[in-house]
């Protein structure tokens, strides 16, 4: 097999968001499209010649497409294995554990995560470095740089690889290994929590229903609650991943987990539901007739995480993205551990966990994980739940409402402006910047800005500092309010509003979220003219 160099023209538009480089399909199907992204990817890294690289994705449409591509300019690249999930198929979390556990160079997971697939849906391409995590920004930077320069890329004049059978085969000088996505995963989850307790909790008559939203945790799910806990069958939903996901979004929230949440509602509820997203790194935990919040969740795991074998020992400290609610951080106070703020998007943990200073790590956006691998991770979640239910024997409600009652509740909510212009989200927010000088000290309603500014992160390790990551209001008597820009979108710009408000009296800890928020909700719209620019009457999606 011969090693050929293709001439390319470079694209201007492949800048990597929050979470890898995301498009409509029908973009990422234009001419060399994918093949400029990955050449310039491998453009970027050096002295990978003979390392092993990780390859999969959630399944979606265009999944084995660019496998194949990835797998013939990787062996052309000088790679000298690529560790590939049987099908295609990796979810993030077992990625990353992956990359860790056999020490290799590098992953490259195929996802939009929680974006909608199929023909007219999302792809993306993300990498992953050698500890398991996204890309810091300094390397999606050199990507992108290289990307508006490249003019050849590399590739292998091979036919079809076949993905779908276990073993190994030789491409050209490189081994292509296919392997069980779900094995090692499991393994992992088994060293973490105590199985037999989450057995004996089936066996008590304890009901769970996972909700797999036709993507990627299905085969990993339908192992784990099934058939290694014993769950009855069916336990698992939408356990085999579709290319469109069913034609679903595979976003575990209020909105595009209806059946679960209103199940969960119901007097059929079982105990337990939980959901996960299109490549498994997000999770959405609801007990018995209540929604936990993940900010709440990350909080609360945190304060119970010593339930879990895996976590005996204690943490070393939490760290959230700073629009997540500040509940986790009464947690660490109590804890007598570090708290740490960051921008949003798991790349930002990274230094931290592997640093040794935090263990456990959250997002609002119904992301949470720990030092166990380097992304977020929704089985995990939801097991660490389950650990901790088997033990205390107790409610969700119950472990939530007393976490409230203990540490205070930090009433939360986002509302998001989904394909807003974007020009119009840009100026909202260029205008609002322009104006933060003058916000300390003015009123809306009753509520008085104390403070306000626009994030900026000074990471604690690397030193290196990240910009404008978030305008933050903060308002007299700790309330909160957050505007930014959404880094994940494909189409027009998603404007997110984050609003917080911590309640200590227990009197007043059972009100409706948007009620509870009202006054806020009021303020965001005064202090930004949301409608004004967007020429929206509300958000499209609240969570
Ligand atoms: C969103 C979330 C963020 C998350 C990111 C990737 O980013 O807000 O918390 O890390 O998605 O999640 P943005 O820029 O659209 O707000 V996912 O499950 O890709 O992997
Ligand atoms: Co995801």
């Amino acid at each position: 097999m011969t090693v050929l160099t293709i001439a390319t023209k470079p694209y201007d538009d492949q800048k990597p968001g929050t979470s890898g480089l995301r498009k409509k399909v029908p973009e990422f199907q234009q001419a060399n499209y994918v093949e400029n992204f990955v050449q310039s990817i491998f453009d970027s890294l050096e002295n990978f010649q003979g390392a092993l690289l990780i390859l999969g994705g959630d399944g979606r449409y265009y999944n084995r497409e660019v496998i194949q591509k990835v797998l013939k300019m990787a062996a052309a690249n000088g790679f000298g294995r690529v560790m590939v999930g049987q099908g295609g198929i990796l979810s993030t979390p077992a990625a990353s554990h992956l990359i860790r556990k056999y020490k290799a160079f590098g992953g490259i997971i195929l996802s939009a995560s929680h974006n909608p697939g199929g023909p007219d849906g999302d792809f993306g391409i993300k990498y992953n470095i050698g500890n398991g995590g996204p890309a810091p920004e300094k390397l999606t930077e050199a990507i992108f740089a290289r990307s508006l320069a490249i003019d050849r890329y590399l590739t292998l004049d091979a036919g079809e690889i076949d993905i779908d059978r276990l073993g190994e085969t030789k491409l050209g000088d490189m081994t292509v290994e296919v392997i069980d996505p779900v094995t090692d995963y499991a393994e992992l989850m088994q060293e973490l929590f105590d199985f037999d307790a989450l057995r004996a909790l089936l066996k008590s008559g304890f009901t769970m229903r996972f909700d797999a939203m036709h993507a990627v945790t299905g085969p990993y799910a339908t192992e784990i609650f099934e058939r290694l806990l014993g769950a009855p069958q069916g336990s698992v939903v939408n356990a085999i991943p579709l290319p469109d996901f069913g034609g679903h979004h595979p976003d575990p929230n209020l909105v595009y987990a209806k059946d679960l949440y209103d199940l969960m509602m119901s007097p059929q509820a079982p105990d337990f539901g939980a959901a996960s997203d299109g490549d498994g790194d997000r999770n959405m935990i609801i007990g018995r007739g209540i929604f936990v919040t993940p900010s709440d969740s990350l909080a609360m795991l945190a304060a119970n995480a010593y339930l879990a074998p895996g976590y005996a020992g204690g943490l070393k400290g939490i760290a959230r993205s700073m629009p997540t609610s500040r509940a986790a951080d009464r947690v660490a106070e109590k804890l007598g551990i570090g708290m740490y703020e960051t921008p949003t998007g798991w790349k930002f943990f990274g230094n931290l966990l592997d640093a040794g200073l935090v263990t456990i790590c959250g997002e609002e956006s119904s992301g949470t994980g720990s030092n166990h691998v380097r992304e977020k991770d929704g089985l995990w979640a939801v097991l660490l739940w389950l650990n901790i239910l088997a033990i205390r024997r107790e409610s969700v409600l119950d472990i939530v409402e007393e976490h409230w009652r203990t540490y205070g509740r930090n009433y939360y909510s986002r509302h998001d402006y989904e394909e807003v212009e974007t020009s119009a989200a840009n100026s909202l927010i260029a205008d609002l910047r322009g104006r933060l000088a003058g916000l300390p000290g003015t009123s809306y309603g009753t509520l008085t800005i104390e403070n306000a500014d626009d994030f900026a992160y000074h990471d604690p390790v690397d030193h290196s500092v990240s910009e404008h990551q978030g305008i933050r209001i903060f308002f007299d008597g700790g309330s909160r309010i957050v505007y930014r820009l959404s880094g994940t979108g494909t189409s027009g710009a998603t404007l997110r509003v984050y609003i917080e408000r911590f309640e200590p009296d227990p009197a007043r800890q059972n009100l409706e979220t948007q009620e509870a928020l009202a006054d806020l909700i009021v303020a965001a719209e005064d202090i930004a003219h949301i409608r004004e620019y967007t020429g929206r009457e509300g958000p499209s999606v609240i969570t």
